[in-house]
């Protein structure tokens, strides 16, 4: 759980997430928060708890969390944001997804389903999604129904192949990450997962998810000319 002022929504997220009786170990990894966020985390059961001297971003928090993951010897990864807008119930399905072998990476897709509009996602965030998503498939040549999604599980050896430390300390590294896994020839599997907007659900404003929005496009462009080997890129190099 990469976590940024999440002391309203951590507990609950957590207790979901145990109730499954298939989680070994939750990671923690505060980015500084302003609220209480560490010292809540800090009294749950079955967890690991990091915390960043400061705000070093969203990616950052995520390479944090996947390095403690392996540290810890984890053989499956879920990141789920930590503001309750996922529900934890999929974890059985999506960790058996990775453990069959079939998939590295699947995503709980909030398109699929039709939940985005159904959970309340606004417009302004909605319109852009579908538009972002339609570019990057043909740039990328995947089928996926988004690539925004903060509800990801991986296997271990994905996260030891990606070169995610090339990856933005800031938002893209969500897209980046999912680009990466799609250069290494890998198909990413999605399931539909409800997910619900309120205010502590969603804290990124407007400029922030426009540059996060550029940076999405300008991603899936640099894999694209990549692959026509037109561009080097460190966040794609060759596969081994
Ligand atoms: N690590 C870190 N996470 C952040 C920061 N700002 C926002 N986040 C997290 O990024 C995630 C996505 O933001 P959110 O506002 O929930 O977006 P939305 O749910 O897609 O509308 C949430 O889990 C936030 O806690 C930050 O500065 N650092
Ligand atoms: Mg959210």
């Amino acid at each position: 759980m990469p976590a940024y002022n999440a002391a309203q929504t951590l507990r609950s997220t957590h207790d979901e997430v145990m109730a499954q009786n298939i989680v070994d170990l939750v990671i923690v990894v505060d980015d500084a928060s302003d609220d209480e966020t560490a010292a809540i985390a800090a009294e749950l059961p079955n967890t690991v708890v990091h915390t960043h001297p400061g705000n070093l971003g969203y990616g950052a928090n995520q390479k944090t969390c996947y390095k403690l993951a392996l540290q810890h010897d984890a053989d499956i990864i879920i990141m789920v944001h930590p503001d309750y807008q996922y529900t934890p119930r999929l974890i059985p399905a999506m960790a058996s997804m990775i453990s069959s072998e079939l998939y590295h990476c699947v995503l709980g897709s909030r398109i699929l389903g039709g939940y985005a509009l159904k959970g309340q996602m606004p417009l302004w965030k909605y319109i852009p999604n579908r538009f972002l998503t339609f570019v990057e498939n043909i740039l990328t040549g995947a089928k996926l129904s988004e690539y925004h999604t903060g509800y990801r599980a991986f296997s271990r050896r994905l996260l030891e192949q990606l070169p995610l430390e090339e990856n933005s300390d800031d938002f893209v590294f969500d897209n980046q990450m999912l680009t990466q896994i799609l250069w290494y020839g890998h198909t990413i599997a999605e399931i539909s997962c409800p997910t619900s907007y309120f205010a502590q659900a969603s804290s990124i404003n407007f400029w922030r998810s426009v540059k996060y929005g550029f940076g999405c496009l300008w991603t899936a462009l640099v894999f694209r000319l990549a692959k026509m080997n037109l561009l080097k890129s460190k966040l794609f190099p060759p596969p081994p």
